[in-house]
């Protein structure tokens, strides 16, 4: 059992993940996607009813922690998965029309580091570039890696390595995003913090991908049963247009690259008064409101045919 009042490390995270998968045996499964450059395994849960299976069903792929510091993002995704299986009672439609494909910490040696010794820390672990250990996760995921946003510099805090999928938690992502749900998967959504946007493609180009009125629309949505429950703003728009330049992003590699039409980056709470300290007084409030966003993607996705 896990609770959201506090934040957990890696260790208590994929022990929860472990009782939930054998205490659920019909909807959850705890899939390895390989290693990372520390050697811990990666688990993404698959959660779908057994008992109501298809092949043609629907897939959503949720991920959270590619940033270490960014704990809301676990946070979410862990109490997301526990909303789904746990009180699966309660709204089992979204269980059992939709096969759901999380991965709540995507950056374990980052995650388990920002614990041990620093809490602002951002990229992975690898000690690749000489002097400064890491590469950033998030713009590694297209050839268009270098165009702008992300670093060439080894030392700086978005240094995107030396190729496109050069670190093993990328790449382990890649394959698993390529493998699970292959055309059936409609929506992608990565949780990272902080500043309250939900992010459409593209994050290296301020050109619109050709359904962005379908992409914002999805998400002015879900955007707006968010904001009724606690009156919590959103900005809505594409990474660049809103946010900034940042090549290589998963979101954009999801969409142009895996061809899943429904991807999106949702920065979660706050807007700066804590950043990346979010208070875990907090977690609760920013879960509620997100489940009502993600049923909307939910049931939008159900219906997709
Ligand atoms: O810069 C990032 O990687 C994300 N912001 S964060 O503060 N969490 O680091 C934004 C990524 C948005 N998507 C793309 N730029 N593709
Ligand atoms: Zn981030």
């Amino acid at each position: 059992k896990l609770n959201w009042t506090e934040y957990h490390d890696y260790t208590t995270i994929v022990l929860f993940l472990a009782e939930l998968a054998q205490n659920y045996p019909d909807i959850v499964t705890l899939i390895t996607i390989g290693k990372t450059h520390e050697n811990r395994e990666m688990y993404m849960v698959k959660i779908s009813n057994t008992q109501t299976a298809s092949p043609t069903k629907n897939a959503i792929i949720v991920d959270g922690g590619i940033h270490a510091r960014e704990w809301i993002s676990p946070a979410w995704n862990t109490w997301l998965i526990h909303e789904l299986v746990e009180n699966y009672a309660a709204h089992p439609q979204y269980v059992d029309n939709l096969d759901w494909y999380i991965l709540p910490v995507m950056n374990p040696d980052g995650y388990v580091y920002s614990f041990a010794d620093d809490r602002l820390w951002r990229k992975n672990r690898n000690p690749v570039n000489g002097p400064c250990v890491g590469i950033d996760l998030n713009p590694i995921f297209l050839f268009a890696r270098t165009e702008g946003g992300a670093a060439g510099n080894g030392c700086d805090q978005t240094y995107h390595g030396p190729a496109a999928f050069s670190e093993d938690e990328s790449a382990n992502v890649r394959d698993a995003v390529l493998s699970v749900a292959n055309g059936r998967t409609q929506a992608y959504l990565t949780y990272h913090s902080y500043g309250q946007y939900w992010l459409t493609p593209w994050g290296y180009t301020a050109d619109l991908p050709e359904d962005y009125p379908q992409l914002f629309d999805l998400a002015q949505n879900a955007v707006n049963s968010l904001t009724a429950v606690y009156g919590t703003q959103y900005t809505i728009g594409s990474s660049t247009n809103v946010l900034y330049v940042a090549s290589g992003g998963s979101d954009d590699w999801a969409k142009g690259g895996a061809g899943i039409p429904y991807s999106y980056t949702v920065e979660l709470r706050d807007t700066g008064d804590f950043g990346f300290l979010l208070p875990a007084d907090q977690i609760i409030p920013n879960n509620l409101e997100m489940w009502e966003a993600m049923k909307v993607v939910a049931e939008y996705v159900t219906g997709i045919v």
